[in-house]
């Protein structure tokens, strides 16, 4: 069996801990999207990694695959490496060719576009990067061995937004040359490797980054990352069949976080949110920005397992809300008459709230009740519930 792991809110829902805590049972881990904006913290031998590029899995000797739908910055890759080689662990990993090389140019204009689009990204040149991919001027990993190509495109790219002169796209060409080349060993045409590896029978754990509502398509654009986050996007941002995925398990937390702009219906502020945020660490694992806090969504969740094709659910840090009497739901919309799943501008909306009665701990029927709730609600079996960092704090439902 092959699985998937996505995230079903607004990323930060403890996607690097599941996916860790699955690994074992797989040989491959492959990251299909996004690049360093993502941040997955994972707790291993009691240290906390913080990896940004690097599958999580990879932590536990799998070869972790980063495909052709992502966006490498290979300063970061190069940091993450060092990091992990200061813990003795050798890192397995395949670069796709075909992946798209993140740039300090990219960095650059993500930082000026933002000043004026003002989405709060994570200045990570994620943006920027599938900006020239799709305007036919990026650089791909398999590109940079090619001077003539490399330099071609930075020129293209510097004309189209003059960003720096001649010189420098000499200087950032070398710079990229240098970067990348540390990584020739690793970098592969991952697409025929992996459908090599699945045809012989090896497992695969598909792991998303960012999340469903965060997608470019089916999130609450503008306010989203530009890829395709959601299972969609392993089949284009690896290039595998739909029918090499068996499963697809959606993480959720009982309660929502968002960073950057963009609309949030159940936002809470004031005591309870700072509370909720301390007692969650709810801060970016790559900015350290403190992360916007609200109440379950259900119009929101019901939407992202829907696009998301989602099978199972992971609910996580259940010990957050652990001892409130009461938890508010948001369980439909009210915009021009009630909706059961958002309308593209929920901004426009207004949450319908059900309190339902909070859990002392994790065997309290109260907390499988609202397990039972998520289930009626989403069509999908919750198979794991998370209740802290360790992987200890983890358990299987049949
Ligand atoms: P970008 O940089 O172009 O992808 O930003 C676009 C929007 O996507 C959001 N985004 C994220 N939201 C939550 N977590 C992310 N990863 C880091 C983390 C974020 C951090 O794990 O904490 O450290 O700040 C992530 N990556 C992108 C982003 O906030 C924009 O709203
Ligand atoms: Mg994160």
């Amino acid at each position: 069996m092959n699985i998937a792991v996505i995230g079903l809110q607004f990323g930060d829902e403890g996607k690097g801990k599941i996916v860790d805590y699955l690994a074992e049972d797989f040989d491959v881990i492959a990251r299909y999207s996004g690049g360093s904006n993502a941040g997955h913290s994972v707790l291993y031998n009691g240290k906390k990694f913080k990896l940004h590029l690097i599958p999580s899995g990879v932590l536990r000797g799998k070869i972790g695959v980063l495909g052709n739908g992502m966006a490498i910055d290979f300063s970061v890759l190069d940091e993450e490496f060092k990091s992990l080689r200061g813990e003795g662990l050798e890192p397995k990993i395949k670069i796709s060719s075909r992946a798209h090389v993140v740039t300090s140019f990219h960095k650059i204009m993500d930082e000026k576009e933002d000043e004026i689009i003002g989405i709060g990204t994570t200045r990570r040149g994620i943006g920027p990067t599938y900006e020239t991919k799709v305007k036919r001027v990026g650089i791909r990993v398999g590109d940079v061995f090619d001077d003539a190509i490399l330099l071609k495109r930075l020129k293209l790219a510097t004309k189209l937004w003059s960003i720096y002169d001649e010189k420098e796209v000499e200087k950032e060409a070398r710079a990229i040359r240098e970067q990348v080349r540390k990584f020739k060993e690793f970098i592969v045409d991952t697409e025929i490797w992996l459908n090599e590896v699945i045809r012989a029978g090896k497992k695969v754990l598909f792991e998303g980054s960012q999340a469903a509502l965060l997608d470019v398509d089916f999130g609450t654009y503008p306010f989203v990352t530009s890829s395709n986050t959601i299972s969609g996007g392993m089949l284009s941002g690896l290039g595998i069949s739909p029918r090499s995925i068996d499963k697809i398990v959606g993480v959720m937390k009982p309660y929502m976080t968002r960073v950057g702009a963009g609309p949030f219906p159940t936002e809470i502020f004031g005591k309870m949110a700072e509370e909720l945020r301390d007692r969650g660490k709810e801060y970016g694992a790559t900015t350290g920005r403190p992360r916007r806090i609200g109440w379950l969504d259900l119009p929101l969740l019901r939407y992202a397992t829907l696009v998301g094709g989602v099978d199972e659910i992971a609910l996580t840090k259940v010990d957050i809300l652990q001892g409130m009497e009461e938890i508010p739901v948001a369980f439909e919309y009210n915009c021009s008459g009630k909706r059961k799943y958002p309308p593209m501008h929920i901004e426009k909306c207004e949450p319908i709230y059900m309190k339902l009665p909070g859990w002392k701990s994790i065997e309290d029927e109260n907390l499988w009740n609202y397990m039972k709730m998520i289930e009626r609600e989403t069509g999908a079996k919750v198979r794991m519930i998370s209740y802290g960092a360790s992987r200890e704090e983890t358990m299987l439902i049949d």
